[in-house]
């Protein structure tokens, strides 16, 4: 008989980091398993107990803190103890590939270190259920959830469109930031026209040259001008300049 493979994901210990007990356990739900989580800082009698109340197959621990060979003998011989030696005992971590080695001699199951594909994970214990109780009692596999499309804007509620998608597809093939090479091309002709009908029209005299005669225009203008009858008068006025200040004093003998 066809049923789902009830899974305990236990954090054992002191060790905070759960964040690969969350993904690998979303992972295990997403592939149809039924999935317990214990939370942080369990102790092995507590995920053996849980392990017995949940009556699950798979005992998978995530351990991070380097406590490894201490807390999975520890949960292994507590499984026994409680009648649940038959059980798969599992997980993950921090785990160098000797002591992975050393307690799968010791009857521990695989584990699994930092970048283990969930897909591997999914598959091992899929196997492992396929073994002991036979390839009809596996139930398949549902099909992978489907991811929505982001929402734009607020209230919008995501909608799955072939348009769209093509249209960002298109637009990620475009390298980011250059514009198409037809348009570039086309530009850099138009320039190298211009550049080219520049260079062959007679030359302008410089600005400079141009504004030269006409200050001196304007100064003779200026001179030709007639004094005005006010300023004449006034200067008829004006004492006329001592000649002998402009001569030199006479010397005394
Ligand atoms: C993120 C991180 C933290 C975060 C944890 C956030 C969180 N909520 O998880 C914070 C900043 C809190 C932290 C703190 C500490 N950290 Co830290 N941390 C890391 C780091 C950089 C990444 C861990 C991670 O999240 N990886 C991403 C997840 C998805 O990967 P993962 O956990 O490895 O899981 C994968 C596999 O291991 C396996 N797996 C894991 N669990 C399970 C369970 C099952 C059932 C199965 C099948 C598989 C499986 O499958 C997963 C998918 O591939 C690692 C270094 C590293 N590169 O691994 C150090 C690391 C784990 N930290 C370390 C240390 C020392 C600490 C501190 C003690 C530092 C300190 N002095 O304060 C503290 C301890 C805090 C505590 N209370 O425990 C050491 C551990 C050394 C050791 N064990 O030998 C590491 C290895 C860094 C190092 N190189 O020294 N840390």
């Amino acid at each position: 008989m066809q049923r789902r493979i009830r899974v305990l994901v236990g954090k054992p210990g002191l060790d905070g980091h759960d964040r690969g007990a969350k993904v690998v356990a979303a992972a295990l739900r997403d592939a149809g398993m039924e999935v317990i989580y214990t939370g942080l800082h369990q102790t092995p009698g507590q995920i053996v107990e849980a392990a017995v109340q949940e009556d699950v197959d798979v005992v998978a621990l995530s351990v991070l803190s380097g406590a490894h060979m201490t807390l999975f003998p520890e949960i292994q011989s507590l499984m026994q103890q409680q009648g649940i030696g038959d059980k798969l005992l599992t997980g993950g971590g921090i785990i160098p590939g000797d002591d992975m080695k050393n307690l799968f001699e010791r009857g521990v199951g695989r584990l699994f270190g930092p970048g283990s594909s969930t897909v591997d994970i999914v598959h091992y214990i899929r196997e492992w259920y396929g073994e002991k109780f036979g390839a009809d009692a596996l139930p398949p596999l549902p099909p992978p959830p489907a991811r929505p499309e982001p929402v734009v804007g607020s209230g919008e509620s995501p909608k799955p469109s072939a348009a769209r998608a093509d249209r960002h597809h298109a637009a990620a093939k475009k390298p980011a930031g250059k514009k198409p090479a037809k348009k570039s091309a086309k530009k850099a002709a138009k320039k190298a026209a211009k550049r080219a009908a520049r260079q062959a029209a007679p030359k302008k005299p410089a600005k400079k040259l141009a504004t030269k005669p006409a200050k001196k225009k304007a100064a003779k203008k200026a001179a030709k001008r007639p004094v005005p009858k006010k300023s004449a008068k006034k200067a008829a006025k004006r004492p006329a300049p001592k000649k002998a200040a402009s001569k030199p004093a006479k010397r005394k003998k």
